[in-house]
């Protein structure tokens, strides 16, 4: 037990504010760090002291696990919160940061080591009864015997490298005749990216729906869970948009995805805020996937629905206090939703955009909450993830929560910049996103450039573009645009309007 009275964030932009709002609140102090790129930036003015520990680039600075250690020992700092990215699932830094007599706000370098290597994270949890996609369970080293395996699993398999994860290092494999071809290609990827080239064969679930489920744990062997997160809107493993609760989970789906959920976690003795996902196939089969050992980026929409704070829930756990709930006083109230707003154009193949932002006014009122580190004026760093905003909005249910999105949507006002709001307006009044019914390929099927066509002055123009993307579609034999993108000729108008604006 000790009481934390300094924290230092190692990161920068809305989670940093994030972070040091419960920091604030629960008394303790609050040290920033930023890059030479970031002097103006919202975290740095927030904390009560800041320093600058390097350059512009990550590596020279948000990376410097050296450099930030030094700075805490300097201010008489007692834990670093490493919010997500940069250092927060570096193994190597946690145990520095532990040498250092400091503590670090998340599990132990063992567990982050262990669940950063799928396949060890697999065996750690197999004496749990966790059910996961049929396929390997070592790394491949003998091509015939994985080809074996392959043919017993059947094609299309998946590839995946031990060491990826979030998608990097997955290939799909569609036939025996191209599995070693595709298999030499994944090991050499794996080697390059991670320096590691084990690579290991799952069953492909073709049109899966990525849920994952928040755990809690404390330093005194308890753990909960916190129900799941919808997150199967993304586009190239990037999400765009969450949920919680699932539109399709029933309660008893969800206790028993919650109790494996709290299976993984204790196979690595948890310590901390941490997120296991899994895959969910039509039949609403579900598998482990992976488990990732950091406070993630659409975690306020689970503190929007269990009315916790999962930073200061870290901090206390961190603190070596022991959780003040059993699962049973856990429930789940009302329904929230999350888009992130990057900087990023959705008519031009969500390229990044940046720049200044020249208007930049939130959206308010009951049930909207914005999580963002940037200010009208200011201009958007090319070094770091354009994500400019999270955007949350809390209903008493499904509908309403949409209802509070698209107008949030339509009163935040950005311009300077494009951004992924018009988008994320597209799919909260897609027929398939209203209903439920869709999965991770929902931006593959029903989302291309031209049903965003923005560049019309009328709207004959809008027609034309809806039509085009029609006939695109057909011509595709894609299914066609919802029957709202129809009827509401202002989809495209809509999203014209809120660039001009
Ligand atoms: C899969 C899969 C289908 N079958 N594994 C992508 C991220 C990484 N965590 C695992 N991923 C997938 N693993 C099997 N056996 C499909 C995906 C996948 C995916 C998963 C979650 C959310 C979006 C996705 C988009 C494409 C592929």
């Amino acid at each position: 037990m000790k009481n934390i009275k300094k924290i230092l964030i190692a990161n920068r932009g809305e989670i940093a504010l994030r972070v040091m709002r419960s920091a604030k609140e629960m008394g303790i102090s609050t040290v920033a760090i930023y890059s030479e790129a970031d002097r103006n930036a919202l975290h740095v003015r927030f904390a009560d002291e800041a320093v600058c520990v390097g350059g512009p680039k990550s590596s020279e600075s948000y990376l410097r696990g050296d450099i930030i250690i030094d700075v805490c020992k300097r201010l008489g700092v007692d834990a670093i919160h490493p919010g997500y990215g940069f250092l927060s699932e570096n193994a190597a830094f946690a145990q520095q940061v532990k040498e250092a007599g400091l503590i670090f706000i998340g599990p132990s370098p063992e567990a982050i080591e262990l669940m950063g290597s799928k396949l060890a994270a697999k065996a750690a949890v197999a004496r749990y009864n966790i059910p996961m996609v049929p396929g390997t369970e070592h790394a491949i080293t003998d091509i015939e015997e994985a080809k074996l395996i392959a043919a017993q699993v059947g094609f299309p398999i998946l590839i995946k490298a031990s060491a990826g994860g979030g998608g990097k290092g997955m290939r799909v494999v569609e036939d025996i005749d191209s599995f070693e071809e595709q298999m030499q290609l994944a090991v050499s990827e794996a080697t390059s990216a991670f320096g590691d080239g084990s690579v290991f064969i799952e069953k492909y679930i073709g049109s899966p729906r990525h849920i994952e489920i928040q755990v809690l744990g404390d330093t005194h062997g308890n753990i909960v869970h916190l129900f799941e997160r919808e997150c199967s809107i993304q586009r190239r493993h990037q999400k765009v948009i969450e949920e919680a609760p699932s539109a399709v989970l029933t309660p008893a789906l969800r206790e028993e995805m919650g109790m494996c959920a709290v299976n993984v976690a204790k196979a690595c003795d948890y310590i901390g805020a941490g997120t296991v996902e899994f895959l969910l196939d039509e039949n609403l089969n579900f598998y482990f996937l992976e488990m990732n050992t950091r406070l993630q980026v659409e975690h306020p929409v689970t503190e929007q629905i269990t009315g916790l704070d999962l930073v200061k829930e870290q901090i206390k756990i961190a603190e070596g206090k022991p959780l003040p709930f059993k699962q049973e006083n856990l429930e789940i109230t009302g329904h929230s939703i999350e888009l992130r707003v990057y900087a990023e154009d959705p008519a031009n193949n969500f390229l990044p955009d940046i720049g200044r932002l020249e208007t930049y006014v939130r959206p308010q009122g009951l049930g909207v909450r914005v999580d963002d580190g940037f200010e009208q004026g200011m201009d958007i760093p090319i070094y770091y993830d354009p994500m400019i905003a999270k955007l949350v909005t809390f209903g008493k249910n499904r509908q309403e929560a949409i209802e509070k999105m698209i107008r949030a949507i339509d009163e935040y006002q950005i311009t300077g910049i494009e951004t992924t709001l018009p988008f994320g307006k597209y799919v909260l009044q897609h027929e398939a996103f209203v209903s439920g019914n869709f999965d991770t390929k929902f931006i593959q099927r029903y989302f291309t450039p031209d049903v965003l066509n923005t560049t019309a002055t009328d709207d004959s123009e809008d027609i034309a573009a809806v039509l085009a993307a029609i006939l695109l579609q057909q011509h595709k034999q894609l299914p066609a645009p919802s029957a709202a993108a129809l009827s509401d000729t202002s989809s495209a108008s809509n999203w014209r309007k809120n660039r001009l604006k």
